[in-house]
């Protein structure tokens, strides 16, 4: 098998442990390499249980998630993170130095990684302008740094360990849109053949994604382009119109 970061979800559900309603059903899409999918929903939709499947943070009652044409729960866990980084909803900084956070998955990266990825995050003026640079100690949870740093920090965190595939869960949300779209631009140059995955609430970080799911109590009820939704699906135009 070829590990290019190709994504599928064939007819999956899922229910929490315990919980006997489901929280996703019936889930089936492909994401493939070079591609960007974007999930759109309101709160409590699934879409943070949906990206959590293919790490393996849970796995699916029933149907399959692939990478690569495996299922997931085939694979080594070392063999996932490889090739999956997740950028959580609410990202975790370690008590530390910027630089120690940076190489968490990947320890041997070298200086100019770190700054490369800090760069695509739009991260470098913030880390350059701090007088001990990469040193600077973060304290515990990254409560010394804004909301929008933390994110950014934690998307460079995953660019460092050059994964196939990207899933950013609201990575966005906190950044204004001119920084927002400054990013993804970035990203989109840097990560052109890996495969994106992103959850996100704003129309602009997701319209020019190549294909929109539109999520709603767990089942998917419409999907398309930017365009296509705002003809086709009445759940997508009462999310651009909120
Ligand atoms: C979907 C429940 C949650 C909601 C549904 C993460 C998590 C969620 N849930 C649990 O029972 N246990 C959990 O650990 O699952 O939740 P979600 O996937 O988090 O929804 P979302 O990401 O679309 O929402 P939001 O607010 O991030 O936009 O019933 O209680
Ligand atoms: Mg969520």
């Amino acid at each position: 098998v070829k590990k290019t970061g190709h994504v599928e979800f064939r007819n999956v559900s899922f229910a929490y442990p315990g919980a006997e309603a489901p929280v996703l059903s019936d889930i089936s899409f492909t994401a493939e390499p070079g591609q960007t999918v974007a999930i759109i929903g309101s709160t409590g939709a699934g879409k943070t249980s949906l990206l959590a499947l293919l790490p393996r943070l849970y796995d699916a009652a029933s149907g399959e998630v692939l990478l690569d044409g495996v299922p997931v729960t085939k694979l080594d866990r070392s063999e996932i993170t490889q090739r999956v980084a997740m950028v959580p909803q609410r990202p975790y900084l370690f008590s530390g130095s910027i630089e120690h956070n940076l190489r968490f998955g990947r320890p041997e990266a070298t200086d100019e990684q770190l700054w490369d990825a800090l760069t695509v995050a739009q991260a470098a003026d913030f880390v350059r302008e701090k007088k001990n640079g990469l040193g600077s100690r973060i304290a515990q949870g990254g409560t010394n740094v804004s909301g929008g740093q933390r994110q950014r920090l934690c998307i460079a965190r995953a660019l460092v360990t050059e994964p196939k595939v990207f899933l950013f869960d609201d990575s966005f949300s906190a950044l204004d849109v001119a920084t927002d779209a400054r990013l993804r631009r970035a990203l989109k140059a840097k990560t052109a053949d890996a495969t994106v995955i992103i959850v996100g609430q704003r129309v602009s970080t997701i319209a020019d994604a190549d294909q929109i799911l539109v999520l709603d109590n767990g089942r998917i009820v419409d999907r398309g382009t930017h365009e296509e939704l705002l003809e086709t699906s009445s759940t997508y135009q009462e999310i651009v119109e909120s």
